[in-house]
């Protein structure tokens, strides 16, 4: 049968997969629709057929007709969204982060393990593009030989006045953090943060640029440039530099085209439309899994790792220095 989706957060990414579920994707439907706006949540639940509004996310998990839920509300409202759909045992698709920090990551791993079975994705969808698919399998398959370095840009045309110097680590740089542990098949062990003079550009108190660095538990090097106010579009770019050769992605993303005298592409405007067919690929991958009572992609682990090395990358963020992460042992139930 169709799997009844509750979609909980109708901001721009919740917003964008109840479009998702209802145009693009096939196999499942939204059944509700959670936002603590009464009436946004109404209207948009008027975009599906048969779907419920609701403001209370554990009202809506409790609904006839729900077998699964996608969190994409802020990420202070995620391990009460989390811990309800435990106690109904619902399959979760959760947006980064898992949780803020991770002492609440931690409760979370300890409740799904209380379950018995995973039940949570996290919404790292940077493992569903295709760029980045092929550089995962071309680093597994040993062809380059062992990664050494990793160069990685994250830009993004601009970002709201209430951005803080902190979201560049837990909002932006998170994915980075994700993405190497997925690529490099290590932990990091420590990040250290360096920070030029700010781009007059960007928002009254954000320190924008910066540089993050992490270093693996295999010895490997990551460095990342955040630069959340570059003013010309999103980018996402990733090199790495192996022992018998380099592979990049995210340089040339759609079309080329020669005017005279110039010859260039388009860069997307946002996260939204570069990651596009890695956000369908994402929830039909999750909807699959789910129908066949599966779950794949990143866990809960990944997501308390990632919410680790972001409490390290604040504090190296604030003292300057090399900063060790600190992190449990990897429970066997995530193994
Ligand atoms: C945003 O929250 C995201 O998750 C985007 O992927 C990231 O590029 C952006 O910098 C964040 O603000």
């Amino acid at each position: 049968g169709t799997l009844g989706i509750a979609v909980i957060g109708t901001g721009k990414m919740g917003a964008d997969h109840v479009r998702r579920i209802n145009d693009v994707i096939s196999g499942a439907r939204v059944a509700a629709v959670v936002d603590i706006d009464e009436a946004r949540a109404k209207a948009v639940a008027d975009l599906s057929e048969g779907c419920q509004a609701f403001t209370d996310p554990a009202a809506a998990m409790a609904a006839p007709g729900v077998d699964a839920v996608l969190i994409a509300s802020p990420g202070p409202a995620h391990e009460a969204a989390l811990l309800s759909a435990f106690e109904h045992d619902l399959p979760v698709l959760c947006e980064k982060p898992l949780t803020p920090d991770s002492e609440s990551a931690l409760r979370v791993l300890e409740a799904e393990q209380r379950l018995g079975h995973r039940r949570v994705q996290v919404g790292f969808m940077r493992r569903y593009d295709t760029e980045f698919m092929k550089l995962k399998t071309l680093l597994a398959s040993g062809e380059l030989g062992r990664p050494l370095l990793m160069h990685c840009r994250h830009r993004n045309a601009s970002v709201h006045s209430y951005f803080t110097t902190e979201m560049l680590i837990n909002d932006s740089v998170v994915h980075e953090m994700d993405q190497s542990r997925w690529l490099l098949e290590q932990e990091i062990a420590n990040v250290t943060v360096l920070k030029p003079t700010p781009n007059s550009n960007a928002p009254e108190g954000l320190a924008d640029p910066q540089l993050v660095i992490f270093e693996t538990t295999g010895g490997a090097i990551v460095n990342v440039e955040i630069f959340a106010s570059c003013g010309f579009g999103y980018q996402v770019q990733a090199e790495a530099v192996c022992e018998r050769g380099t592979a990049r992605v995210g340089d040339a993303h759609g079309m080329l085209v020669n005017r005279p005298g110039t010859w260039g592409g388009e860069i997307a405007p946002d996260f939204v439309a570069r990651f596009e067919e890695a956000y369908d690929r994402e929830v039909q991958a999750w909807v699959n899994a789910t129908k066949r009572g599966e779950v794949e992609g990143p866990s809960a682990w990944d997501g308390y790792a990632a919410a680790a090395v972001c409490e390290a990358g604040v504090r190296a963020q604030v003292t300057g220095e090399r900063t060790p992460v600190d992190m449990i042992v990897r429970p066997a139930f995530y193994a």
